[in-house]
């Protein structure tokens, strides 16, 4: 008989997702739709993939995903309306190539929002409106952007008005990684604290999770959840991966994932998960950033030649040591 299904096994706790991209809902189509009832796309709905140029949107690839979603009764995240990176230039410029202001970058923001979120209304349940503004180290609150730059700390309210507008039944979410160290959470806490005081439209903070073996640390994330759920806010894990390594370790020889590390991982999931689930009032679902081995962004990032193998699937799809302990197996 085949192994239990992971949406399943957390089907009182929160939903299962997934990151997919055209190429994955084929080779990894059978296993996304057996275990995953959530998927996000990993990088179709970004702005530079469906607004290339000012009056050209281009929505074939998203639609695939949306596609694949409603054949396959599952839930869908949207990723992501306004970010520093994989965005184009076009938006940030007048036709001479200066800096545009203020004005035009606001009504071309809530230009894309109104489309894009306006598009995906009945089938996106969830968006990660603004990605990864908190500046990782020091004093600063807000990473340095062009969106900073142009319109002022108030893009992000801004971004959640206008994606409130378009639809205002989509749970709409603040995005961000590192986010259980405890620097960056007092930093993300304190900008999510200052939205609900100026009464913005925000339902939830995603929490990346782009962990490894050694870090964060359970009690760091337990922390975390814990300041962020004293906001009334809905928890989600988005783009989960336990990468083998640390973060720039050098480690470009592997081809096979050692056992050891694999056992390590393995115990490493079933505590993950075991303290979710502690939480599962306030986390409402779990998305790894992709489904198994033979495909993850983590091969070379952030190191060239490092394979990676960060996920409950090896690659050939088959049920991982991690998997086996979630199961209670
Ligand atoms: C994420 N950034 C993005 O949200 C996602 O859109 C992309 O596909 C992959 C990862 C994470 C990130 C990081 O972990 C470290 C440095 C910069 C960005």
């Amino acid at each position: 008989m085949r192994e239990p299904k992971l949406k399943e096994i957390f089907a009182e706790d929160f939903l299962i997702g997934a990151a997919v991209n055209p190429k994955t809902i084929i080779s990894q189509g059978e296993l996304l739709a057996y275990h995953f009832n959530s998927i996000t796309a990993e990088n179709e709905m970004k702005f530079e993939s469906v607004h290339p140029l000012e009056e050209t949107y281009t929505f074939e690839l998203a639609d695939q995903l949306v596609d694949f979603a409603r054949k396959n009764d599952m839930f869908m995240r949207g990723h992501t309306l306004v970010w520093h990176n994989q965005t184009t230039d076009w938006l940030f410029e007048d036709k001479d190539g200066k800096t545009t202001d203020r004005e035009t970058l606001l009504l071309r923001m809530k230009s894309h929002i109104d489309t894009v979120v306006g598009r995906y209304k009945n089938d996106i349940y969830a968006w990660d409106v603004v990605n990864e503004v908190i500046e990782d180290e020091g004093e600063e609150l807000l990473r340095k952007s062009k969106w900073l730059d142009i319109v002022g700390p108030d893009f992000i309210a801004k971004a959640f008005q206008y994606a409130h507008e378009a639809d205002p039944k989509a749970l709409l979410f603040y995005n961000d990684y590192n986010e259980s160290h405890p620097l960056k959470r007092e930093k993300i806490y304190k900008l999510l604290k200052s939205l609900i005081e100026q009464e913005v439209p925000i339902h939830g903070v995603g929490l990346q999770a782009h962990w490894n073996l050694y870090d964060p640390s359970l009690d760091d994330i337990r922390s975390a959840i814990e300041k962020y759920a004293s906001l009334g806010l809905k928890l989600q894990l988005t783009e989960l991966d336990v990468s083998l390594f640390r973060f720039d370790d050098k480690r470009t020889d592997l081809i096979a994932p050692p056992e050891d590390l694999l056992e390590m991982q393995a115990e490493r999931y079933e505590a993950m998960f075991k303290l979710l689930r502690e939480y599962r009032n306030e986390i409402t679902s779990a998305t790894f950033w992709g489904a198994a081995d033979d495909y993850t962004w983590l091969d070379n990032f952030p190191v060239q030649g490092r394979k990676n193998w960060p996920f409950l699937f090896d690659e050939l799809q088959q049920p991982k040591a991690a998997f086996q302990r979630l199961a209670g197996q």
